[in-house]
């Protein structure tokens, strides 16, 4: 017998990676379709999977609809992704993150319990949520100190996810993962910002790149290889929290060096420093240990940063060339 898998966000980046590995493993997927007015299935397209979803009408917000999204789907696995992500609008939405990121996780751990508290539960959960960072790696005994509605929201999400797995004994785990990228990552976080600006520079189709704070470090990883933790996860006898991060560290300053030496350019003709970019709160460092993923889980990441951010120039090239 397959199994059944439901996705919130399924649209987004990680749905799409993480539909493709499971249609692999044979399992029929069900994504929760959020109704917007533009375009939201480019990605699953572009796997080549959009007919091979079933797609369910819901909003993380209306509990209503995920109730009957796990009837429907009668899903044997739950991964919780649907997510306002964007750490920068969150300052401007922090009612609509709270309502989303934290109460949205909620709603879906309250479906679960109440029509199938059996199934198993994946949350996204985030190394934003370390923030102000309280050890030099952080691991999943580092305290948290978020640092923007996002964090504060997702922080929450975490916790009732623990809270859930305790109270209710539901298989529900989180996985805090870092930062991870592909070349289905949206246009507005920084490394596609960047490939996809140093791919119009080098076709002349732009002149300047316009950042804000160049000196923050972040720990990257491809998002293809991020995905198989989520489903590791969910495999185990046990649930658990896991962080999911490659154990290296770069500031955007360089990973920006590696997208222009890639097309032989030079940075500093085209890089434009723009205080709009800059956050009211900043997250300075992230570096994470995934020493227990690879120990329990046996996952390890198997893409270099460099290996990254030049495949992603090359996505976008190849895109803006068509
Ligand atoms: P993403 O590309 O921004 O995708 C977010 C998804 O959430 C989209 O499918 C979006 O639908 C959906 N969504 C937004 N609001 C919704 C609502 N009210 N109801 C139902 N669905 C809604 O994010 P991602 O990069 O794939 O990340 C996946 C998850 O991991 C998110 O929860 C994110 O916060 C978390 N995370 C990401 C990273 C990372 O580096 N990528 C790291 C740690 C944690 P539309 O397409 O219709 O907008
Ligand atoms: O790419 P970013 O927007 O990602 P951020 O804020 O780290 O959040 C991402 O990773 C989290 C995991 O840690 C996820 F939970 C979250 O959903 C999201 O996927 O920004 C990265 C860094 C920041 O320090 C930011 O200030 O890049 C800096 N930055 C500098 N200039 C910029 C820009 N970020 C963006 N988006 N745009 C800029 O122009």
């Amino acid at each position: 017998m397959n199994k059944h898998a439901l996705i919130t966000g399924i649209t987004g980046q990680d749905g799409a990676y993480l539909s493709q590995l499971l249609l692999g493993k044979g399992y029929r997927v069900h994504g929760i379709l959020a109704r917007r007015s533009s375009d939201t299935l480019w990605r699953l397209r572009k796997l080549g999977i959009a007919d091979e979803v079933e797609l369910i009408d819901g909003d993380l917000t209306d509990l209503s609809s995920l109730i009957r999204a796990l009837q429907t789907s009668k899903a044997d696995e739950v991964y919780n992704l649907g997510a306002q992500s964007f750490v920068g609008s969150s300052w401007q939405q922090p009612l609509l993150t709270a309502q989303v990121d934290g109460v949205g996780a909620l709603n879906v751990l309250e479906a679960v319990r109440i029509v199938n508290p059996a199934a198993r539960f994946y949350q996204a959960s985030t190394s934003e949520m370390f923030g102000l960072i309280q050890a030099e790696m952080q691991d999943e005994s580092t305290p948290f100190y978020p640092r923007s509605p996002y964090g504060v929201a997702k922080l929450m999400a975490h916790w009732a996810t623990v809270n859930y797995r305790e109270s209710f004994g539901l298989h529900a785990s989180s996985g805090i993962l870092f930062n991870h990228e592909s070349p289905l990552r949206g246009i507005e976080f920084v490394t596609r910002k960047v490939t996809d600006a140093v791919a119009r520079i080098k076709l002349g189709l732009q002149q300047e790149l316009r950042l804000g704070n160049i000196d923050s470090k972040r720990d990257w990883g491809f998002a293809g290889d991020y995905v198989e933790a989520m489903w590791l996860m969910t495999q185990q006898a046990e649930a658990d929290d896991y962080v999911i991060a490659t154990g290296r560290t770069t500031t955007v300053r360089e990973m920006c060096r590696i997208a222009f030496e890639h097309v032989g350019l030079s940075m500093e003709d085209a890089l434009v420093i723009d205080p709009a970019f800059v956050r009211p709160a900043e997250v300075d460092v992230l570096l994470g240990n995934p020493a227990k993923a690879k120990a329990k889980l046996g996952w390890t990441p198997r893409t270099s940063l460099e290996q990254l951010i030049t495949g992603m120039v090359d996505a976008d090239l190849r895109r803006l060339q068509r």
